[in-house]
């Protein structure tokens, strides 16, 4: 049938419908990965095409006549994640072609598909510093009633050389909202560290305090001396300063965190403790590989670690290998619901957010029960082997 409709209105047809096609598309398990801990899925949950038309064309043919896009965006990644009012909600990072990151909201039902963003990203207040580039928001409902949101604020080295325009500071920016729309910005983590990123807060009082997982650095990029995943308590979150950073988790030689690592998600309360799903990166000739791995603290003392397998939790996988910053899984986000499904949503070479279900019976499990890094390849070779020894027993038994 022919149809009157200008190329203006035909190609914002086909845009909407492909825009919708898009958001309302069902996710499924891929069968094809199996370990028995997650399953991975067959589509990302949010990336840049899911940014509505309207966020990045001018939709009106008198100021736009060849529908170009004005406002592109990059990449949707490094979400935090809650569940508010029966939605899984997820703090995106969204990087516009200029750069520049931002947040917004995404919300599903099933945590699995069908995520839209709301009408607007969130509008974040800022501090007397403004902040040039803002990411990796760590979302945590804590037991004072407020959820807040921990994130990365960054901006240009004030003793940068002339002509260096890459060095930076970056430190942790706070605010909190009860409906992830109004937010106060509360002033930035005062910390003995020159740079702070991958800060998250605890859920509950510690000793009465607020307590925070910190990423001391030396550097921009290197975790330089010392390194690791801190503790650290400070009494009051409206003014966070904190002193001591307590390494708790620190960077191992030869290890999936020789370089650095980060806490990832808040940690999920659980009947054995506080698991954390964190970052650790490694060097290689293609240059740092970023993968998940799990820890668990005490139920008593979340400055101790109880358990801690060795190697990835998760790490790219297939088409997750390639992106803007290849070979990187990275996690802020991660949701337990009452039923003890966790669904745990990473980034893939920080381009695009995927999820991972799994049980909290399941991680427990894993953490527990799979064995820890012996550090050395004759200690792992004999992991190996006591491993295949009570296998070929158990078959030779039930045979
Ligand atoms: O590019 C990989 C990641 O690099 C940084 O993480 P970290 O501070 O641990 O090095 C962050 O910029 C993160 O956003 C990014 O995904």
């Amino acid at each position: 049938m022919k149809t009157n409709a200008s190329p203006f209105d035909a190609q914002l047809r086909k845009l909407n419908a492909a825009h919708n096609k898009l958001v309302s598309r069902r996710n499924a398990i891929d069968t094809s990965w199996y370990n028995g801990v997650f399953a991975r899925y067959k589509h990302p949950v949010v990336t840049n095409e899911h940014a509505p038309p309207a966020w990045r064309f001018d939709l009106n043919p008198k100021t736009n006549p060849f529908l170009v896009e004005r406002l592109g965006i990059n990449c949707v990644f490094n979400v935090g994640a809650i569940e508010l009012n029966g939605m899984i909600c997820l703090m995106c990072r969204v990087e516009g072609n200029d750069r520049k990151s931002f947040f917004a909201v995404a919300e599903s039902r099933n945590g699995i598909d069908n995520f839209r963003f709301r009408d607007y990203p969130v509008t974040m207040p800022e501090t007397d510093v403004p902040d040039t580039n803002v990411y990796d928001m760590r979302l945590t409902l804590h037991e004072d009633g407020w959820i807040y949101g921990l994130f990365c604020t960054e901006r240009k080295d004030p003793d940068a050389r002339p002509g260096d325009e890459s060095s930076a500071i970056a430190q942790c920016g706070i605010a909190r909202t009860k409906d992830l729309v109004k937010w106060d910005r509360l002033p930035d983590l005062v910390s003995a560290s020159a740079q702070q990123r991958n800060v998250v807060l605890h859920p509950e009082f510690v000793s009465g305090q607020y307590a925070l997982y910190t990423r001391p650095q030396d550097s921009f990029i290197e975790a330089g001396k010392g390194g690791g995943i801190g503790f650290a308590t400070c009494p009051d979150i409206t003014r966070a300063v904190i002193h001591e950073e307590r390494i708790v988790d620190p960077k191992v030689y030869h290890t999936i965190k020789e370089v650095k690592n980060g806490a990832g998600a808040p940690p999920l309360k659980t009947k054995k403790g506080w698991l954390h799903i964190a970052h650790g990166v490694r060097n290689t000739a293609a240059g740092m590989r970023y993968v998940l791995y799990a820890f668990i603290c005490d139920p008593g003392d979340p400055a101790k670690v109880i358990a801690e397998p060795g190697g990835f939790f998760l790490a790219p996988y297939g088409e997750e290998r390639v992106g803007d910053v290849s070979n990187v899984a990275f996690c802020n986000g991660a949701v337990m619901r009452r039923n003890g499904d966790v669904f745990i949503y990473y980034a893939s070479s920080d381009t695009r957010t995927h999820v991972a279900t799994t049980t909290v019976d399941r991680l427990l499990d894993y953490v527990f029960n799979n064995p820890a890094d012996p550090l050395r390849s004759a200690l792992c070779v004999k992991q190996r082997n006591e491993l295949i020894s009570r296998n070929l027993a158990y078959l030779r038994k039930i045979r």
